[in-house]
């Protein structure tokens, strides 16, 4: 397998200097993919580009489909949907396999940017879990342009320790209050406050903390997000949505709003590294974002055929639930589900119970010009102006 890592900051992105794979910088490893060629050279000569999320697959799957396919793989890899979209906008990516979260997948539907699938190639779909299925179907209509790969939160990623420390215990990561209110969030400033450099996410959950639609297309409403921020913005030390997994594993960020399994990741290495670094993940009672990453290939793909053998192969059992085990993120495999760990299925942060479950809200596909209000926000807000 080759890997590239690409684009680890969402920046404002110029459609006309995103496009295609040839900027793409040097690879410099992506921790859980370690860019390992399989066993062999490829037999059939095929090959087949993926562009997929970092620390999101299991460390041997890329290597094992090179193996039994004798297709090379390139996979590549981003950590903000704004990277993807300005890439499959901007034409020619030069991928077969991209994964977008439904949302900015259903406005990329729009303007036409992938092929239908062919289902007959993909046998496994049968795994799916037909609920999912549905609920995705809101925004992908036939579940006609892409499969779901994982599925995930949004909340707060914490150091325990930390935590008790400045509160006392950790019963204010409960509620939003610790990143919304000033006075809870300076209290973290010192040991590192992270959010996720994306205003696709950060804006709705404001707006959700305010009590207002988070999928407001309202200008004035979403202003009022952009106020909030404002109020917080001194606290934030970073925004950046992938380095927070080894940061915070090694205790060197405290808090962040960040995605469930790459929590749980952190989790896990600090665990690994006995370094005594305690990490936690809560998903507030006021509520948060739910998100399905999906599959799709975008029309002017070149290796189609290799692009259905990967996306079958995803959605084996075994391989769904190895990926699952390795990143902490769910799948909607139902197969897959009986052969991931207990551990990982019984814990609550990675599998939300129903109650917590009921109080998760989906995002919208946002028309441009919210999406440029947005941009000018979070421009706003990371340059202090
Ligand atoms: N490291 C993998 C992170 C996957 C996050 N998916 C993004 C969902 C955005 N709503």
């Amino acid at each position: 397998m080759k890997l590239r890592v690409l684009g680890l900051s969402i920046a404002v992105c110029l459609l006309a200097a995103c496009g295609g794979k040839s900027d793409a910088p040097a690879a410099t490893g992506d921790a859980k993919a370690t860019g390992d060629k399989a066993g062999g050279e490829a037999k059939s000569g095929g090959e087949l580009n993926v562009y997929n999320w970092s620390d999101y697959i299991a460390e041997n799957t890329v290597p094992d489909f090179e193996k039994k396919s004798g297709v090379k793989v390139t996979y590549d890899v981003f950590d903000s949907n704004e990277m993807v979209e300005s890439k499959l906008l901007a034409g020619a990516s030069g991928y077969d396999i991209v994964v977008p979260t439904l949302n900015f997948l259903g406005r990329q539907i729009q303007a036409g940017v992938f092929q239908p699938l062919d289902k007959s190639k993909i046998p496994n779909l049968a795994n799916l879990d037909p609920d999912m299925l549905k609920r995705i179907a809101l925004q992908d209509p036939d579940n006609k342009y892409a499969v779901p790969y994982h599925w995930g939160t949004t909340g707060i990623g914490y150091n325990v320790d930390k935590v008790t420390a400045a509160f006392g215990n950790t019963d204010v990561t409960a509620s939003w209050d610790l990143v919304f209110k000033p006075e809870n969030l300076s209290k973290l400033k010192s040991c590192g406050v992270t959010l996720l450099d994306t205003p696709s996410e950060i804006i709705p959950i404001a707006l959700n903390y305010l009590g207002e639609d988070p999928n407001s297309q309202d200008p004035a409403v979403i202003d009022k997000a952009a106020a909030l921020l404002k109020t917080i913005r001194p606290h934030i030390t970073n925004f950046h949505s992938s380095q927070y997994i080894d940061s915070m594993a090694k205790g060197s960020t405290c808090l962040v709003v960040g995605w469930s399994g790459d929590v749980v990741q952190a989790r896990d290495r600090a665990d690994e590294a006995k370094n005594g670094v305690k990490i936690g993940y809560s998903i507030p009672k006021e509520g948060a974002p739910l998100w399905f990453d999906m599959l799709a290939i975008p029309k002017d793909a070149k290796n189609v055929d290799y692009a259905y053998k990967f996306i079958d192969y995803l959605l084996e059992p075994q391989v769904a639930a190895d990926n699952t085990n390795f990143v902490s993120y769910p799948n909607a495999n139902l197969k897959a589900t009986e052969l991931v760990n207990k551990d990982i299925t019984g814990d609550p942060t990675i599998y939300p119970p129903a109650e917590v479950r009921a109080k998760l809200f989906t995002f919208a596909i946002i028309p441009p010009d919210v999406d440029r209000q947005y941009t000018r926000i979070w421009t706003q807000l990371k340059t202090g102006r």
